[in-house]
């Protein structure tokens, strides 16, 4: 079986499935293309065009993140070849981390201290019941719940939205347009976490936006195409005349690495992080593939991604 691996790091990875596989023969994306072609499997992050072209025979396509839109929209990627892609596989925590400190960033102030501390301005702000502090997630698959329920765990009442109903234990779970407008309206944080898809793109424009109680916070690990970037930048107003947005917290652009002189950067109330929320952790991933290649070579049904929904 031989199994080609694309990733940053990707040495690291290579020896890793091949401690774990003996049988395999696993290869990086920098082995000679004669060695390259057919391969049985591709485990893959943000893989160049020509590693899915010139494969004839391969029988699954690990992605090795939880999003598949960079993926899917990679030119000579093989018709019919199922592709399943990392659930949670740590990744879970280290978004949950990241979301809880946005949300602590707004609740405990932390940004008007940053201000604050600027012109030596001593001023403590009253600390809110976290009760009065309802975070929205929206998109509730395995990272999605994963963050909603560490949120909930913390003490913030969560209202989580997806595209059908779901049920999670200690979040108020909403659905459809009807559903995401309730949410909008009743948060003080909203969190996107959805996956990049011709259904999400633009979701948080201005109209929705503006939906937000003012002086709401906007957390963004998922991707940058959720959020209409002109009606945050709107949103947020400046510093002379601040906005109905208070905040974000911005890990994913629609164009990254953001460029240079984009206004984000240099905006007051916004944190700008270089799509580092959840790297994939090597050792849950591993794990996850290996199961993944066991399970394609012993025929079973795997949950695969639907190339035409996106995700
Ligand atoms: C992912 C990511 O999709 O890190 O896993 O963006």
């Amino acid at each position: 079986m031989k199994i080609v691996v694309h990733i940053d790091d990707a040495a690291q990875w290579q020896t890793a499935l091949a401690n774990a596989m003996p049988q395999a023969t696993v290869l990086t994306s920098d082995a000679p293309e004669s060695e390259r072609q057919n391969a049985d499997y591709l485990a893959v992050w943000k893989a160049p065009a020509y590693l899915l072209q010139e494969q004839t025979q391969l029988k699954g396509i690990i992605n090795l993140g939880a999003g598949v839109d960079y993926l899917l929209k990679t030119s000579g990627l093989p018709s019919g070849v199922p592709i399943v892609k990392l659930r949670d596989a740590g990744m879970g925590e280290l978004m949950a981390d990241y979301v809880l400190y946005g949300v602590l960033h707004f609740y405990r102030s932390m940004d008007r201290y940053a201000f604050q501390q600027q012109s030596a301005t001593w001023e403590p702000h009253a600390v809110p019941e976290k009760a009065q502090w309802p975070v929205g997630v929206l998109g509730l698959g395995a990272i999605g719940s994963f963050v909603a329920t560490h949120l909930s765990q913390a003490g913030f009442p969560v209202v989580g939205w997806s595209r059908s109903p779901k049920k999670i234990n200690g979040v108020r779970c909403l659905h459809g347009n009807q559903g995401l407008d309730e949410l909008l309206s009743q948060v003080q944080s909203v969190v996107t976490i959805l996956p990049d898809t011709a259904a999400t793109e633009g979701l948080l424009n201005a109209e929705r936006l503006a939906k937000l109680p003012k002086g709401a916070s906007v957390i963004n690990p998922g991707r940058g195409s959720l959020i209409d970037e002109q009606a945050l930048l709107d949103a947020l107003g400046d510093a002379q005349t601040p906005g109905h947005v208070r905040g974000a917290l911005l890990d994913v652009f629609c164009e990254e690495p953001l460029p240079a002189n984009h206004p984000l950067w240099q905006h007051p109330n916004v944190i700008v992080t270089p799509h580092m929320a959840a790297p994939t952790p090597l050792h849950e991933a591993i794990d996850q593939v290996i199961s993944y290649i066991k399970a394609f070579e012993a025929g079973e049904t795997l949950a695969t991604v639907t190339p035409s929904e996106g995700y």
